[in-house]
């Protein structure tokens, strides 16, 4: 077994400084006010470690954190994250599957880092990430428009984009990171064109929406597997706005032409289905925006979970 089966680390992260609309630091109390943890425990039967509180990391916000190459609150996603990466690694190294509940989605810096190590240390294995998301989250501080950090994960996570030790995300060592040739997206839809250059410049594996509709989802997710390949350990990272807004309207940067909640649902069961999970971050729900849709959404972000976990229809 990659992870104890039945120990699951949950981290519950109420951040929202990775872009510019407060409300996904209320998501994870709405998850869990949904019911998740209890059906995590009582219907499929893992034992949950969690602190019990959703962690804001108010004592890491920075007095003055002005702008750093294009970054947007740079000092307080650094901190933050750097903070959550142990957070995740110390469970990950004990073996627990590591659950995040975020938050935007850059806290996947500190989540993903985590469980690299870990996994590393643990394993002597690099792990693969599967980003399931409408967009690729791939700017470097360079090639983003918007300067929103939860546009730039991966390019941390990957090495392209670097910083100095002394500086933010300087913390960020080769040991924490993925290879360019682990990482496989689904549900790709809104992709900037610095981005594009970067997915093409590097040989990324790419499912967009495009491939969705040609293949259907069944094929994709077979695809996806096999660049992975057996037996390697598997980070996913699900951004609720891959789902279309119809699932899940109340998300910060909705795009028309996503997933059906079926087919969000249809990739975690198969994701659970290899075995190979150690971790799953759920982010950018915000109930707070498009608030008759938010229940929904929130029960969609349930689902995905509930599936990755190893809940079946029959
Ligand atoms: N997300 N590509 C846009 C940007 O600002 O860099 C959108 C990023 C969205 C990030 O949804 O996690
Ligand atoms: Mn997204
Ligand atoms: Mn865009
Ligand atoms: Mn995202």
């Amino acid at each position: 077994f990659l992870s104890k089966p039945n120990e699951l680390g949950l981290v519950a992260v109420g951040f929202s400084g990775g872009q510019c609309k407060p409300g996904t630091e209320a998501a994870p109390m709405a998850l869990i006010e949904s019911g998740l943890v209890d059906q995590l425990k009582d219907d499929l039967k893992y034992s949950i470690y969690y602190d019990g509180k959703v962690h804001a990391y108010g004592e890491l916000m920075p007095d003055d954190d002005p702008d750093y190459r294009n970054m947007k609150k740079p000092r307080a996603v650094s901190a933050v994250t750097k903070q959550l990466s142990s957070q995740v690694y110390e469970h990950a190294r004990d073996g627990r599957f590591v659950l995040t509940l975020g938050g935007d989605h850059s806290i996947a810096i500190g989540t993903i880092s985590g469980t690299a190590k870990a996994i590393r240390e643990r394993l002597g294995r690099d792990m693969a990430v599967i980003w399931v998301d409408a967009h690729a989250d791939i700017n470097t501080p360079e090639t983003s428009d918007s300067g929103n950090i939860h546009g730039m994960p991966v390019s941390f996570l990957t090495g392209l984009a670097k910083e100095s030790e002394d500086k933010p995300f300087g913390w960020l060592k080769d040991d924490q990171r993925i290879s360019v040739s682990k990482l496989v997206y689904i549900g790709l839809r809104d992709v900037d064109r610095g981005e594009k250059k970067i997915l093409r410049d590097h040989g990324i594996k790419a499912f967009s929406m495009h491939d969705v509709d040609r293949h259907g989802i069944g094929r994709v997710v077979d695809m996806a597997l096999g660049w992975i390949g057996r037996d390697t350990p598997i980070h996913l990272s699900f951004d609720v706005d891959a789902l279309d807004p119809m699932w899940a309207p109340s998300t910060g940067t909705p795009v028309r032409g996503g997933l059906t909640l079926r087919e969000g649902d249809f990739i975690a069961e198969c994701v659970h289905e290899t075995g190979n999970l150690v971790a799953l971050d759920l982010v950018e729900v915000n109930p707070s925006l498009e608030e008759h849709g938010a229940p929904e959404t929130v029960r969609a972000g349930c689902s995905i979970v509930r599936c990755a976990l190893g809940d079946t229809l029959l």
